[in-house]
């Protein structure tokens, strides 16, 4: 096998080049190339040495796909420590992504050159693991601690102009990065450079206060995740130990969240979110459909979020309004969301302004004659969407794509109403659209697979993270989230207080409480959909009565200053309200309910297994392509916490026999029509295998 790693002597200079795609992962034979090229470089005629790698990117990092298995040298701690132990100088050359131990590398370099373009970064923390490679001890020789405690603990790249103002880039350049970097090597030497030794820096103290503030900080920006505080302890040691002391402890505590199930889970993340992007059946050859004009129908929050989204990514938008007050009214929230991200730093006014130019509105139809792709974002209700697939048919140009934002409805009923249901697809947004990373693809029975590839890749151009998912109710997420919710109503009238299930569930790590989600939601939104509904259909009343006793006094959530809680109008802070407990005891009491303390263990275990039961059902039939895409939707979609790798990695990690068991004893206690095992689950716990196993023998 030829080595990714060649060398070459040229100026004089001796030349260290990387190819080894996509991102020039640091995999062991890229190590090994790097070795020996560095230790040739030590004995023959060149006079420094440069590192550079060819194709999209400088190093991204260690090779991911290596974790978990057996290290084989050389490993990349000592392999840095001996580059940067060359007695001949050592530039890096960067381009593109220079992360994690790639990034380390750099650092351990004696200069570094960047393109201006670059970025930098130590992302670590978002596998779960602090930078390994030495990164703790060297950047806040470089950067100094506070700066290094935000780029480590954060995970977030830099740029090349930021990295020079903290002394990590010594020369930018804007073009020609290996020709510059030649020169500037050959300057060092012309100018006789010494090497330089970031290991032999002393890393500026700071006060104590410093690591107190920050680590009382992580509950709350790091809320449940445990590499944080290893990564403060490592920072802290480069300004209070010897190098190799520092070393010693990164070491220690890189081995240890390596084994923290969190890094397992967050490291299945990783891949399962670029997985997700491949869709079962559809090459990735298969040709695209351009994409330059994006119609919207419905300039409500939806619409309009995803206008925003479109117009971000640099698209021209049409957005159609029923009559000129709605459209007003909806070019008014992009107006206001616009405002609201220049006033928080997150936009430059000039990006908003070229944003908002390209966001065009309009009340006719004819507007959309020439767009390639055409959103509809109107509320849910059937009818009125195949009305609006039926007009659309007539306008849009062939080849145009049809798309319905619904959450619920039947993608093939809307496809069927046109005489092209090939063109038609369900593209699922999640509020607030430009904002909200998920995208739910639903893929129809006669979804053309250049339509379904076209919107895919759409989706990484607008940056959302796309999960593709079958025809059914709800889809994959909202489908889920049914039982999630109706444990969380169960266990309110039972015994539970809107507080004590939020905290339960907000402690376990989800991004909110679901009582907190309910009033987000709009208590009106359930209420409403349920008066079309028979009483049978409507299900337990358990599961509804106290949100519709509240909607009936007026209490619709959020929006209206009380719903489960009350909201201060002005902070939207809550409190509790003890009118909504007479409301829950009052309805428990009319149902015959008799209430009980119900254990934090127990709301979790309800509401977590209610998502995983059905989550395994929705794998069975195929909805969704794969266990890891389920994880995505939640992850992405739902606010589940990373760090617990999404639900169904999650039932993998606590045993599908425990889960199981724990069903089993919900259906003794609260009865089967609630409580019935998915058959997969039986089957995968008979044959004693994982959700993950079997979906590789079934998925490949
Ligand atoms: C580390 O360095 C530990 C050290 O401190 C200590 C060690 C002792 N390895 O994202 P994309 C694959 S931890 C293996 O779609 P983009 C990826 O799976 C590491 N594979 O492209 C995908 O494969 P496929 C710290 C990797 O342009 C393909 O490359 N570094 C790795 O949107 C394209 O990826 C990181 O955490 C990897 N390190 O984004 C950086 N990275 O085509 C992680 C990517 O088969 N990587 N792949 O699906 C990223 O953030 C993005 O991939 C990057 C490119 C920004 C580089």
């Amino acid at each position: 096998m030829t080595s990714p790693v060649s060398y070459k002597i040229v100026d004089e200079i001796g030349v260290i080049t990387v190819d080894n795609p996509p991102v020039n992962a640091l995999s062991q034979a890229v190590r090994q190339g790097l070795q020996d090229a560095i230790r040739t470089a030590q004995s023959d005629a060149s006079k420094a040495v440069l590192i550079h790698c060819v194709g999209r990117t400088f190093f991204a990092g260690a090779d991911i796909t290596e974790f978990g298995k057996p290290a084989v040298e050389p490993f990349l701690p000592e392999l840095l420590n001996e580059i940067e132990d060359s007695t001949k100088l050592v530039v890096a050359a960067l381009h593109g992504t220079a992360l994690g131990g790639g990034f380390e590398t750099a650092l351990a370099s004696h200069y570094r050159i960047a393109l201006d373009s670059a970025k930098v970064g130590l992302p670590e923390v978002k596998l779960g693991l602090l930078p390994g490679a030495g990164g703790t001890q060297r950047l806040p020789r470089l950067a100094g601690i506070p700066a290094s405690l935000e780029m480590i603990l954060t995970g977030t790249p830099i740029t090349a102009g930021r990295a020079s103002e903290l002394g990590l880039v010594d020369r930018i350049v804007s073009s020609d990065l290996r020709k510059a970097a030649i020169e500037y090597t050959r300057e060092l030497v012309d100018s006789g450079a010494l090497v330089r030794r970031t290991s032999e820096l002393t890393a500026a103290t700071v006060d104590d206060s410093v690591f107190d503030e920050i680590r009382s900080g992580l509950a709350k920006r790091a809320r449940g995740q445990t590499v944080s505080s290893r990564i403060v302890d490592c920072v802290k040691a480069a300004s209070e130990l010897a190098f190799t002391d520092g070393l010693k402890l990164e070491r220690e505590l890189f081995v240890e969240s390596m084994r923290d199930p969190q890094s397992t889970a967050l490291q299945h993340m990783f891949f399962a979110e670029r997985e997700a992007a491949k869709v079962l059946g559809v090459s990735r050859e298969t040709a695209h459909r351009d994409i330059q004009k994006v119609g919207i129908i419905g300039g409500g929050t939806m619409g309009g979020g995803i206008a925003m989204s479109f117009a971000n990514a640099g698209y021209a938008v049409t957005l159609i309004e029923i009559n000129d007050d709605a459209l007003d009214r909806g070019l008014a929230i992009v107006e206001k969301n616009y405002a609201g991200s220049v006033k928080r730093g997150k936009l430059s006014e000039a990006a908003a302004n070229k944003c908002r130019d390209l966001i065009i509105g309009s009340t006719e139809y004819a507007a959309l004659a020439d767009v390639d792709i055409v959103i509809e974002a109107v509320f849910e209700d059937v009818e009125l969407k195949k009305d609006i697939f039926a007009r659309l048919d007539k306008v849009c140009k062939p080849g145009a794509i049809l798309a319905t934002n619904t959450s619920y409805q039947d993608v093939n009923a809307i496809a069927a109403v046109t005489a092209r249901p090939e063109d038609v697809i369900g593209m699922h947004f999640f509020s607030p659209a430009h904002i909200m990373k998920l995208l739910e693809v639903v893929r129809a029975d006669k979804t053309a697979d250049d339509v379904l590839g076209t919107v895919m890749s759409l989706a990484k151009r607008i940056r959302k993270v796309a999960v593709v998912s079958g025809v059914c109710y709800g889809f994959i997420g909202n489908r889920m989230l049914a039982g999630y919710f109706r444990e969380a109503q169960l266990c309110l009238i039972e015994g539970g207080l809107p507080e004590s299930i939020d905290a339960a569930m907000y402690d376990w790590g989800m991004a909110m409480g679901p009582i907190s989600v309910a009033d987000l939601a709009g208590l009106d939104v359930g209420y409403k959909a349920r008066q079309g509904l028979s009483e049978e259909e409507r299900g337990d009343p358990r599961s509804y009565r106290i949100p519709d006793a509240l909607v009936a006094e007026g209490r619709l959530g959020q929006k209206s200053g009380a719903g489960f809680y009350t909201y201060d109008p002005m902070t939207r802070k809550k409190t509790s309200d003890p009118a909504v407990l007479e409301v829950i005891e009052r309805e428990a009491r009319d149902l015959g309910v008799e209430r009980g303390a119900i254990e934090a263990d127990e709301i979790i275990d309800r509401l977590i297994y209610a998502l995983v039961n059905e989550g395994l059902r929705i794998l069975d039939e195929g909805i969704a392509q794969r266990p890891g895409d389920i994880d995505v939707v939640y992850v992405y979609g739902y606010g589940f916490p990373a760090w617990r790798g999404g639900p169904m990695h999650y039932a993998d990690a606590v045993g599908l026999d425990t889960v199981l068991a724990r069903i089993n004893e919900f259906r003794g206690r609260f009865g089967a029509d609630n409580w019935t095992p998915a058959p997969l689950l039986e089957k995968l716990v008979a044959e004693n295998t994982t959700i993950v196993d079997w979906a590789k023998r079934s998925v490949g």
